[in-house]
């Protein structure tokens, strides 16, 4: 039989099987040599599985990952960890105000997305809060994300507008739902299916101090075939473990335009005949974007530079 990985605790792994939630160990010789990973079995993974003759389910294989977010491991930096796998798409709830998410970590967390080969969504949430002025923003955001073909759904659980779209575009998928605390995340879940009952403006217990060894994701069922993925370490989700170079690669626009730099491994920093400052200066790239960019640049060359002393 087959199922998929909700939750993991230890060596023991819950199972969805036909709607059913099972309890399931790895089989003893579950060649663990094949990952360099500190866990071989991440929640979203489809698994095989088999019975004992004591009746107890031993997980034999793993199916084939379409994608999966990792992270090193605190403890030693040689060694990884996945944090969940087989996503569809990545729901990014942000909210302009109440509390305000910036664009940096807009940006970041795209840039990481694309690392993995995940599709954004973002949701400006709250747009019921707003005032006039902050009003430009919303458009901002339209303006430079739908272009990039990050659609910006905007919504609010008051007034119900955007629920619909919310829905559609979660329906028959894995989504991984990130944002900081406050945008509301649980509250548009609760109102998508009401029957969840997810806790909502209570300040959580998972940033309190003490918990940032381990990162662990739970997996729940929205709908019928409708998984939302919940990961409370979305602050090492976005730790980018690349080098410089890459991460051109992870901003749609500016990889476009990198093609043209007199450079092939040309940072778009200061170098000359760079077609991306030119790119930049003749708003072909949204300078935010750009400021960005290099904002993530000069994190990486810092910790490289740390890490190398
Ligand atoms: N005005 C307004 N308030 C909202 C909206 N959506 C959620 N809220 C409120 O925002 C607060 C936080 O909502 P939560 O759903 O708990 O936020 P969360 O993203 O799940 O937060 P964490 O679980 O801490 O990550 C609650 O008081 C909600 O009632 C909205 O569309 N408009
Ligand atoms: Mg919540
Ligand atoms: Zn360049």
């Amino acid at each position: 039989m087959t199922g998929r990985i909700i939750q993991t605790t230890g060596s023991w792994y819950q199972v969805l099987v036909d709607g059913k939630i099972i309890t399931a160990r790895l089989k003893g010789k579950f060649k663990l040599d094949r990952f360099d990973t500190t866990n071989p079995i991440a929640v979203g993974d489809y698994v095989s599985l088999e019975t004992t003759e004591r009746h107890e389910y031993v997980i034999n294989e793993i199916h084939e990952r379409n994608n999966y977010i990792i992270r090193q491991s605190p403890r030693n930096k040689h060694q990884r960890h996945i944090i969940a796998s087989n996503i569809d798409i990545a729901l990014l709830i942000v909210t302009i105000s109440q509390p305000r998410t910036s664009l940096g970590f807009i940006d970041r967390f795209i840039a990481a997305a694309e690392s993995f080969h995940i599709p954004v969504k973002i949701v400006l949430n709250k747009i019921d809060i707003l005032k006039e002025k902050e009003r430009e923003q919303v458009e901002y955001l339209q303006l430079v994300y739908n272009s990039l073909g990050y659609d910006v759904i905007c919504s609010s659980t008051i007034t119900k507008e955007g629920i619909d779209t919310i829905q559609n575009t979660l329906t028959n998928k894995t989504t991984l739902v990130a944002g900081h605390s406050g945008v509301g995340k649980s509250t548009l879940l609760n109102v998508i299916n009401p029957e969840l009952n997810l806790k909502t403006n209570k300040i959580s217990e998972k940033w309190s101090k003490g918990m940032h060894t381990t990162t662990f994701a739970t997996m729940f069922q929205l709908m019928e075939n409708t998984f939302i993925i919940d990961t409370p370490g979305i602050k090492e989700f976005m730790m980018l473990h690349v080098e410089p170079e890459e991460v051109s690669g992870y901003f749609k626009e500016i990889r476009q335009f990198a093609k043209d730099c007199q450079f092939n491994n040309c940072l778009h920093q200061n170098e000359p005949n760079c077609a991306v400052k030119t790119a930049v200066e003749a708003l072909k790239i949204a300078a935010t974007r750009y400021e960005n960019y290099l904002n993530i640049i000069e994190n990486i060359k810092d910790i490289n530079y740390w890490e190398r002393k």
